[in-house]
């Protein structure tokens, strides 16, 4: 069993607070359950175990959404511009899945995504997510961290950013057709943000595996950024020394940049960025700078101009 000490970021169940302990508590079980699914404990009694093995807890400081209003109120244009395509979604096969790894790489490859989650370790977060749109949500990922993926890749030295790419597929996604978005939605990250502790990628949500609408089968989650870099059901990962031009981006680069770094200060275009709404509970709440992760991650941008990755 893989032991480590908790980060600041996290804490150990013991110290997490009795709100969040007790909503831990109801996705748990199903959480042994997801990791037992994928191989990963494999007996009967382990889903019955208080926590999946490496378990530690985020300290979000703030209650968990409640997990209703995060499967129902979504952001995925390749189902349909509204937040209500949940039942849309549920056209998507994931299953079988592969992940295609290619550009800057010693071999590139298609790896399944079974043959790829043996060669990980799972292990739960909580997290805060902050929409570019003012909305936010507190959520558990199952899932492994994103610096794992990368060194199963085996990018070249020379790579400077890894990105990814969700499935372009209109006979399963209704959103494509018709539209004139710029398809396949492509967003990328530098290779130092990709090998950050917080960068993730995500497998489960509440101790299940992901439902269709928030991005199954393996989505990327980036806490300190806007939600629209965290891509949903990935299927090709590649790896360049350019920046890549970027799904939003190309839509509305005065709106959407590539650095996305959430910050209360800068004011998107057309609306505040100063506080969020917190899905399924009617409250808002200030927005902290990096989205409260900046200790660990503000050193990323050490020297680079703060008006140019805080936010564009
Ligand atoms: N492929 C794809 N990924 C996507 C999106 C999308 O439209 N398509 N929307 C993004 C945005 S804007 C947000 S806020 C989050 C929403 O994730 P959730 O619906 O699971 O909360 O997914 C991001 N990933
Ligand atoms: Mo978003």
């Amino acid at each position: 069993m893989l032991i480590r000490s908790p980060r600041g970021w996290e804490l150990p169940e013991r110290l997490a607070t009795p709100e969040a302990l007790m909503l831990g508590r109801r996705y748990l079980l199903g959480g042994a359950a997801t990791l037992a699914a994928v191989g990963l404990a494999g007996t009967a009694q382990a889903a019955e175990a208080p926590l999946p093995p490496g378990a530690l807890r985020f300290k979000p400081g703030r209650p968990l959404t409640p997990a209703h209003a995060v499967e129902t109120y979504n952001n995925y244009y390749e189902f349909g511009t509204s937040k209500s395509i949940w039942r849309a979604a549920q056209r998507l096969h994931t299953s079988p899945w592969s992940l295609r790894i290619e550009g800057m790489v010693h071999k590139p490859t298609t790896i399944a995504l079974d043959t790829l989650l043996k060669q990980v370790t799972q292990d739960e977060r909580v997290y805060r997510h902050r929409c570019v749109e003012a909305w936010a949500i507190t959520v558990p990922w199952t899932g492994f961290p994103l610096s794992q993926l990368v060194k199963i890749a085996n990018p070249l030295a020379s790579a400077k950013y890894m990105v990814f790419q969700t499935l372009d597929d209109p006979k399963q996604m209704p959103g494509i057709s018709g539209s004139f978005f710029p398809w396949p939605y492509v967003e990328g990250v530098t290779m130092a943000e990709a090998n950050n502790e917080l960068a993730f990628v995500g497998t489960g949500l509440y101790g299940k595996n992901l439902l269709k609408q928030n991005g199954a089968p393996i989505r990327i989650v980036l806490p300190w950024k806007y939600g629209f870099k965290s891509v949903k059901s990935i299927v090709k990962i590649t790896f360049t020394d350019k920046q890549p031009m970027t799904f939003w981006k190309q839509i509305a680069p005065d709106e959407y940049g590539f650095w996305a770094n959430v910050n209360p200060a800068v004011p998107h275009p057309r609306w505040s960025q100063a506080r969020e709404r917190l899905i399924g509970t009617g409250k808002t709440v200030p927005t902290q700078i990096y989205n409260g992760y900046g200790q660990w991650v503000s050193s990323l941008y050490a020297g680079m101009p703060q008006t140019r990755t805080l936010f564009m």
